[in-house]
């Protein structure tokens, strides 16, 4: 057991927030703001949540940095300025901690302490919060603002344990910086981490060598200094670029070509693919609305991407390697890059086919493959997350009846809306499964949650009822809509960790509710409308 936090607050408040990242701190701003008394828990030393660990270098956000902060505030819009059209970690880890310091959150949150069990008392309907400090609260609403991916996923290679070198994780990116000068460095993992790691490291290295078992989709992120113009025009048109994006299917004020990708001609399709690849990163994969739901309108993007990409690598036999040819574009999530393809032009920088000789062992010199050994000093896993439950089933939480929401989600996560589930009165998940989560942009996402939970307290107040707890016949609904939906695209053809397919053990379900930012929000804003209908309203 840790030391206990110097932060004591009461031992009884309203409301625990799980997590001081985006949306743990909106939620004590706002929860605040209305007069309830807060406490937020977080395992890290500072705000920023996955941008507070997440130090690996290259680290950069895919959505542009004007759209990627708190709407919440006009003052706090108008005042902060971006450098850049995609923030770097850096900026927006300041951005957090400003917003820390201007609404003065500090205070309620106590830092250095985990959660580790959250169970419910049935007769008093209030929960108890313990931590791994010895610190305990009750609380009458827990709120779980631990982010989709921020539970590290170590792979069991066998020998791991027996390297003598260094071994880094991109998710857990030591705070001072690392410096690679004159190492032979090993990458495991090309997903969106190591996408953007690998060309920095690529600079360092003596020597990298990049261990690949599946290629990935990746687009140049077209990143650009913002001027003082671009401020002050960004500035000046928030409120319409907030309307659209809240209107949006991925929650940024671009819209997808307004016609189907066969509908139009190949002069005009093009057109719109380079206006997209211009733009930069992730929204590449819906320039056009039908594009990750018809194979033939998706292959036309896949071609594009690929002359794109094998243009600017000059060994085609590298080229090939660096192609995904096992799913369709966009049904993992897109990477987002600068120079990724270019770094494997360089001499010091090898690509290791894993599907071919995949790793044997790692012993205390390097790792073995079944061709051969790479004798490494720092190893570099970028081997992701056990995504979107991972961190919730990281804590013990017992709802009704002693049961855990380990065992109400052992066939895969059953909420309703993504906020509510059966059997956990008053517990509200934010942006997790069952809700737009990692499809959208995670900072308007957060406050559409938050403010509907907010609504939601303000709601059981009025009535001077204690508790909303989702009803079982509304959770087996939705969790039937969000897998419709989902089989109604072609999301489910790839082995992503939207379904939980990078972590053995998992069940393969399609985690997140794919029908859009827009439309969910009318969704969640109706069922409010309509006096929450689907969760049962507990009278005192
Ligand atoms: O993780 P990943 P990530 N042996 O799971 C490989 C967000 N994000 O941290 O595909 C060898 O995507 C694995 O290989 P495979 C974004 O939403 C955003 O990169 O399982 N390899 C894969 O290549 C993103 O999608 C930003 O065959 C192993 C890699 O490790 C999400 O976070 C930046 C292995 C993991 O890729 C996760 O991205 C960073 C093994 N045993 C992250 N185990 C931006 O905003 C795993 N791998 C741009």
């Amino acid at each position: 057991m840790k030391p206990s936090s110097p932060a004591q607050g009461p031992a009884e408040v309203d409301v625990v927030v799980v997590g001081a990242g985006i949306a743990g701190l909106y939620a004590l701003h706002k929860f605040r703001s209305r007069g309830l008394t807060v406490r937020v828990l977080e395992a890290g030393d500072g705000v920023g949540g996955v941008w507070y660990w997440n130090r690996y270098p290259g680290a950069r956000c895919d959505v542009e940095s004007v759209d990627y902060s708190y709407s919440f505030d006009e003052a706090l819009q108008q005042e902060w300025d971006w450098s850049e059209k995609y923030a770097a970690q850096p900026e927006i880890l300041a951005y957090l901690e400003h917003v820390a310091d201007r609404f003065d959150l500090r205070r309620d949150i106590e830092f250095g302490t985990r959660v580790t069990d959250v169970v419910l008392d049935e007769q008093t309907l209030r929960w108890q919060v313990d931590t791994d400090t010895g610190r305990a609260l009750t609380a009458r609403f827990v709120v779980l603002a631990t982010g989709p991916l921020s539970n590290a996923n170590t792979p069991a290679i066998e020998g791991l344990d027996t390297f003598a070198g260094r071994v880094l994780h991109t998710s857990h990116w030591p705070h001072d910086g690392v410096d690679l000068t004159g190492e032979r460095v090993g990458v495991i993992g090309t997903g969106s981490s190591g996408i953007q790691a690998i060309p920095c490291l690529a600079e360092q290295a003596q020597r990298l060598h990049v261990f690949q078992r599946t290629a990935n989709y990746s687009v140049p992120a077209g990143n650009t200094l913002l001027t003082e113009q671009d401020r002050r025009a960004q500035k000046a048109d928030y409120a319409r670029r907030r309307q659209l994006s809240m209107a949006s299917g991925g929650g940024s004020p671009h819209q997808a070509h307004p016609e189907p990708a066969l509908a139009v001609s190949e002069q005009e399709r093009r057109a719109a693919y380079e206006k997209r690849w211009a733009l930069g990163g992730v929204l590449f994969s819906k320039t056009f609305p039908d594009q990750l739901t018809d194979p033939a309108a998706n292959d036309t993007a896949r071609l594009f991407w690929e002359e794109k990409v094998r243009a600017v690598i000059d060994d085609p036999r590298v080229a090939d390697l660096l192609v995904p040819g096992d799913h369709p574009i966009g049904t993992k999530r897109i990477c987002t890059d600068t120079n990724y393809y270019q770094t494997y032009n360089r001499d010091n920088v090898e690509l290791v086919d894993l599907k071919t000789t995949p790793i044997a062992r790692i012993d205390a010199e390097g790792v073995h493959t079944t061709a051969a050994h790479y004798p490494i000093d720092t190893l570099v896993l970028a081997t992701g997350f056990d995504a979107m439950t991972g961190s919730v089933a990281r804590m013990n939480i017992v709802g009704r009846d002693s049961r855990t929401l380990n065992e109400a989600w052992h066939e895969g996560p059953k909420t309703y809306l993504g906020l509510g589930m059966t059997g956990f009165p008053n517990l509200f998940n934010l942006t997790g499964p069952g809700s737009p989560s990692v499809l959208a942009n995670m900072v308007l996402h957060s406050e559409l949650h938050v403010d509907w939970v907010a609504e939601a307290i303000g709601f059981l107040e009025t009535r001077a009822a204690v508790a909303l707890e989702a009803r079982a016949d509304a959770v087996a609904a939705w969790v039937d809509e969000c897998a419709a939906r989902a089989a109604g695209t072609l999301m489910t053809q790839a082995n992503s960790w939207y379904l939980g397919a990078n972590i053995a053990g998992r069940p393969r379900v399609f985690m997140p509710f794919v029908g859009g930012f827009g439309v969910y929000g009318q969704i969640i804003a109706e069922v409010a409308a309509a006096q929450y209908k689907g969760f049962d309203v507990i009278e005192a």
